[in-house]
């Protein structure tokens, strides 16, 4: 038995990145299933984990259902209490819950005039005065957490932790809509646009479907400011360099070219999220450069 999760678009969704985030980035494993924003998919899938209303919603192996983030960050730290995903020092740790809590409740303006869209990069959004009190209200929390903690590295409370996966969509926004921080602030939003687990979720954000209408803007656009892409492009056919999925093992049906050659996948999602961010995918990045 292990874990279940369900989680919405990974693209839109800001609570599903936190709730995979716990799993993923302290590597726990855990079977997911997704259902798109907006859509019966959603409320047919929480069928299965009463009482949940919304995403994400983890089902522990003993069958028990946590329908909120914050509440499976905590469970998922006492449950796996050697995978970091809270401090070990008392003082980190009170620090770390400071912030989540926090974050879960509040930030309305930046949530409402920037939902998360990892789909595009824009140059400006028109933040209003709202919106610029919620950023200085997170350097001032991010620099409080350092302070306290003693942290010089790149996270805020000594390694990566909980505290950070509940700042990772903020981290997004800030991206994303290219919200005006210091240079300290910057630098985290940088650190966590590489994280491994952050590049493999926007990745498959960019394959999980059309585009929702809710999300889109007219603002003007920009390159994403995440670390530098391989560009790669899908192909409607092969033949491929490889005749096995380098996920699957299974054989190719969906073609990718990325340096003057062609790459296969078994299925549409796993040629999509590679062609979206190639050097996420370990796996691919083996078969690519061997
Ligand atoms: N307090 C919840 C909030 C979760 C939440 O609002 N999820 C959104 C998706 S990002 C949702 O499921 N919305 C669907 C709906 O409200 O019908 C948590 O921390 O997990």
């Amino acid at each position: 038995m292990t874990y279940d999760l369900a989680i919405g678009d990974r693209a839109y969704s800001s609570w599903s990145l936190r709730g995979w985030l716990l799993f993923d980035a302290f590597g726990i494993p855990v079977k997911t299933q997704t259902a798109r924003l907006y859509t019966d998919e959603l409320p047919q899938l929480l069928t299965s984990f009463a009482p949940a209303r919304t995403v994400p919603v983890m089902r522990c192996p003993d069958g028990t259902v946590v329908p909120d983030s914050l509440a499976m960050a905590e469970e998922l730290a006492t449950r796996h209490p050697d995978v970091g995903l809270l401090p070990s020092d008392p003082r980190a740790r009170t620090v770390a819950r400071v912030l989540m809590a926090e974050m879960h409740a509040g930030f309305t303006a930046l949530r409402n005039h920037c939902p998360m869209n990892l789909r595009v990069s824009y140059s400006d959004c028109d933040a209003p005065d709202a919106v610029l009190a919620d950023l200085a209200r997170l350097e001032t929390l991010w620099a409080w957490a350092r302070a306290q903690t003693g942290t010089l590295g790149p996270w805020l409370c000594g390694d990566y932790s909980a505290a950070d996966v509940f700042f990772a969509p903020v981290a997004g926004r800030i991206a994303g809509y290219n919200l005006p921080v210091g240079p300290k602030a910057a630098a985290y939003v940088a650190a966590h646009l590489a994280h491994p687990s952050f590049r493999q979720w926007r990745a498959m954000g960019h394959a999980d479907g059309d585009d929702q209408p809710f999300y889109a803007r007219t603002y003007p656009r920009r390159p994403w400011p995440g670390p530098a892409l391989l560009t790669a492009t899908a192909k409607t056919a092969g033949p491929s360099v490889n005749a096995a999925c380098p996920y699957s093992g299974k054989p190719v049906t969906h073609f990718m070219e990325l340096g003057g050659r062609i790459w296969g996948f078994c299925n549409a999602f796993c040629r999509d999220k590679t062609v979206a961010d190639p050097e996420a995918w370990p796996k691919f990045m083996a078969l690519y450069n061997s």
